[in-house]
């Protein structure tokens, strides 16, 4: 079965501990590598910024909010947790189960910093991010929009370590084939979690959740449909679209196809285009570096022209290339400082070729800038040049 480590995010075969280094931390799953969909969510994460910044409250019952009289629970760390407290409980109710807790007040300046980081960190992986929270979001890891072909899961494992080594924290992630199952199973196995909701076990998993688990059924909506009888998601997987629809009206729809696993909603990116990107597709694969590179240099221009356009300028030139089986290849180069220029990023991009022109036949090549930036810093004047 397709597996990988979440310690060195090597992908193997087989569901045992790692053959490379011996890590027990391993995901095992038949859809693995073909899932692209994903959903992250840091674990208790005031409580767990709270901890990186004083080690001394590593191993104690942390939990974060206003002391006093009529403070709240923002949120309390695993081992608090297990005595019972929760977000959104009174504070004095929270130290009534947890009175060895310690109680440090929130700092939101402090944790949208540390949101900002992780950020960073997501948007090298793809630029389709989209934040729910200061601490949640979707990325679509599809080929066509991640920044590296490897494996979505892959990226997602690399991205958990980043953020771990980088900013401090742990996440938990949820890989599958859109956002409501993606964020369903980001929840599974909190915290440091990975799991995986794969095409073929969706609905028989579906099946034995409340209706309260579809993505849009708050708690209102569950009790009017308690009312008419309707408590699980199999009882929806059951009823036809029409039924539904003349109960719920258009919301029935919405339930007919989110009990089936059935969620097309796009991943959209909070800031607007994160890049600029032209490709082209060939009548006939190529397989000629000469050729490939001869189709590059007009989308260069366009994607210049484009950033010029808009005041735009990219740090990231990124060449796409779709092999004769479909596969998409995408390589990806920082340059030293942001560019609008066809000919640096046409240079760019033929070094990524070469690499890459080895004989193998393609159907489409694309080339792109990312890590957009104002214009008016790019191309600083060459001080030894002419
Ligand atoms: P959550 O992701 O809901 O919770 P969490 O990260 O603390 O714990 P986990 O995801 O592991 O279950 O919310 C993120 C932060 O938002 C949380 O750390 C504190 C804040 N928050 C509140 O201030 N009030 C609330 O009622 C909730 C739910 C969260
Ligand atoms: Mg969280």
């Amino acid at each position: 079965m397709p597996a990988l480590c979440r310690d060195c995010c090597r992908p193997f075969k087989s569901g045992d501990d790692c053959p490379r280094c011996g890590s027990a931390r391993v995901i095992a799953h038949p859809e693995l590598f073909d899932l692209t969909i994903a959903h992250m969510d840091c674990d208790a994460f005031y409580a767990s910024v709270e901890k990186r910044d004083n080690p001394a409250l590593a191993d104690r019952p942390l939990i974060v909010g206003h002391a006093g009289g009529r403070g709240v629970v923002t949120t309390a760390c695993y081992i608090a947790r297990k005595y019972g407290p929760r977000s959104a409980m009174p504070m004095y109710k929270a130290l009534e189960l947890c009175p060895d807790a310690v109680v440090v007040p929130p700092d939101m300046t402090k944790y949208k910093a540390v949101s900002q980081a992780i950020r960073a960190l997501l948007v090298q992986a793809t630029p389709l991010v989209e934040p729910l929270s200061l601490d949640e979001a979707y990325l679509d890891l599809s080929p066509e929009h991640r920044l590296s072909d490897r494996p979505a899961a892959v990226l997602l494992a690399r991205l958990a370590r980043a953020i771990e080594r980088q900013v401090g924290i742990t996440i938990s992630v949820g890989l599958s084939y859109n956002k409501f199952l993606a964020k369903m199973a980001s929840d599974r196995n909190k915290p440091r979690g990975f799991s995986v909701i794969g095409r073929a076990e969706a609905v028989g998993q579906l099946a034995g959740l409340p209706v309260a688990a579809i993505w849009g059924v708050g708690a209102a909506t569950a009790a009017r449909m308690e009312a008419a009888g309707i408590t699980t998601i199999s009882q929806l997987q059951k009823m036809a679209e029409a039924d539904l629809v003349a109960r719920f009206g258009k919301f029935g729809r919405h339930l007919f196809l989110m009990a089936r696993g059935e969620d097309n909603r796009p991943i959209i990116p909070d800031r607007p285009a994160k890049s600029v990107s032209n490709e082209t597709t060939f009548r006939h694969d190529m397989h000629r570096p000469a050729d490939l590179l001869a189709a590059l240099l007009p989308l260069a221009e366009k994607v210049a022209a484009r950033l010029g356009k808009a005041g735009l300028a990219g740090h990231t030139v990124v060449l796409k290339m779709k092999a004769s089986d479909f596969r998409v290849l995408t390589r990806n180069h920082r340059l030293s400082e942001p560019t609008r220029r066809a000919d640096i990023i046409m240079r760019t991009a033929q070094s990524l070729l070469e690499r890459e022109a080895d004989g193998r036949a393609f159907r489409l090549i694309g080339v792109g800038v990312a890590d957009l930036c104002s214009g008016d810093n790019a191309d600083p004047p060459d001080l030894f040049g002419p």
